[in-house]
């Protein structure tokens, strides 16, 4: 039964995908004895009340006395620290609840576990790990952030049927128009977009979401021959110190777009989480190769959209 609910609470966090940035997404239930839900919250925008709080608010008077006997289920530990909010932890201990389980431990600094002590500390049953592989998984971005310092790496890209990312050294039309509009989704959904000078140039992308609602990602362009670039030391490697850079202004997420060789050298420095490939149906006589894949990929998910096919790959 502890996975039913807790697949509830990944179902409601999943609301907050538009607004909760660049908290993680949460979402709680509370469970009387008798197996009757008579709480449920999500955290809906940052800044605001975070799932538990909304999920105690949401208990109608007559089941406040239900309490004392009921499971509250939360996707991430509760909170332990007074952010722009205060801690969740209190709250629970407050409400008297008898059993909290909880998804997956909130790797943030000032968490980082303490949410579990306290409610185990004042004597609530901590059951931690449900599901806990498909509540890390929704928050991977907040997640990878806070664990690896470093912001969550997708590297793109569009590719013909036998490789090549162009026609002979000129840009061909891959995407169609309704995988355009899942790029902008994608887009939307994370905080910095990169890519190369050479492609800057030559394509001039506009790297927008035009056609999808959200923000476009902070848009970044190495270019060597401009040394002085945000203290950029083009001696030594780049992507660490571009990491860095990243988790300085809170980055939580990057998308590297291109082109070849600059996928290529997030690839040999093994700084990615995930690669979307697209292939079109047809061929081209020859052009710039595609990336290599790394051998230590693992195929989530292949999908066909108009003629074209999206292929996402994370580590193995
Ligand atoms: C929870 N429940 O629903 C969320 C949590 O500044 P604040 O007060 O909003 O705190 C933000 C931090 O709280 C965030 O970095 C993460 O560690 C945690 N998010 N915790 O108990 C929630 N969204
Ligand atoms: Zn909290």
């Amino acid at each position: 039964m502890d996975q039913l609910y807790m697949r509830r609470c990944l179902q409601l966090a999943a609301n907050g995908r538009q607004n909760a940035k660049p908290n993680p997404m949460v979402g709680a239930v509370i469970v009387a004895a008798d197996g009757r839900i008579i709480g449920e919250g999500y955290h809906v925008r940052c800044g605001e009340g975070h799932a538990e709080v909304n999920a105690f608010a949401s208990v109608r008077p007559e089941d406040e006395v239900l309490l004392s006997e009921a499971t509250i289920y939360v996707s991430l530990e509760p909170c332990s620290h007074y952010g722009k909010t205060p801690p969740c932890a209190d709250l629970i201990i407050r409400k008297g609840v008898r059993r909290c389980v909880v998804g997956c431990v909130d790797p943030f600094a000032a968490v980082q576990g303490r949410g579990i002590q306290k409610l185990r500390d004042a004597g609530i049953e901590v059951t931690v790990g449900v599901l806990e592989e498909e509540c890390r998984e929704l928050n991977r971005r907040f997640i990878t952030f806070n664990e690896k310092r470093r912001p969550y790496i997708i590297l793109k890209w569009a590719q013909t049927a036998n490789g090549f990312l162009d026609d002979n050294g000129k840009a061909c039309a891959i995407s169609t128009p309704f995988t355009k509009t899942l790029v902008h989704k994608l887009r939307a959904e994370n905080d910095a977009i990169l890519v190369g000078r050479i492609t800057n140039e030559r394509e001039q992308p506009r790297l927008d979401v035009r056609h999808w609602a959200g923000k476009a990602p902070r848009r970044i362009v190495i270019d060597r021959r401009q040394p002085a670039f945000e203290g950029l030391d083009f001696s030594k490697p780049v992507i660490p110190q571009l990491l860095e850079w990243l988790h300085k202004e809170k980055c939580q997420s990057l998308i590297v777009e291109g082109g070849a060789r600059t996928l290529q050298s997030f690839i040999d420095a093994d700084a990615w989480d995930e690669i979307r490939v697209e292939t079109a149906p047809f061929c081209v006589s020859g052009g710039t190769a595609a990336p290599k894949l790394p051998t230590n990929v693992h195929l989530v998910s292949h999908k066909v959209y108009d003629h074209n096919t999206i292929a996402t790959f994370h580590r193995q």
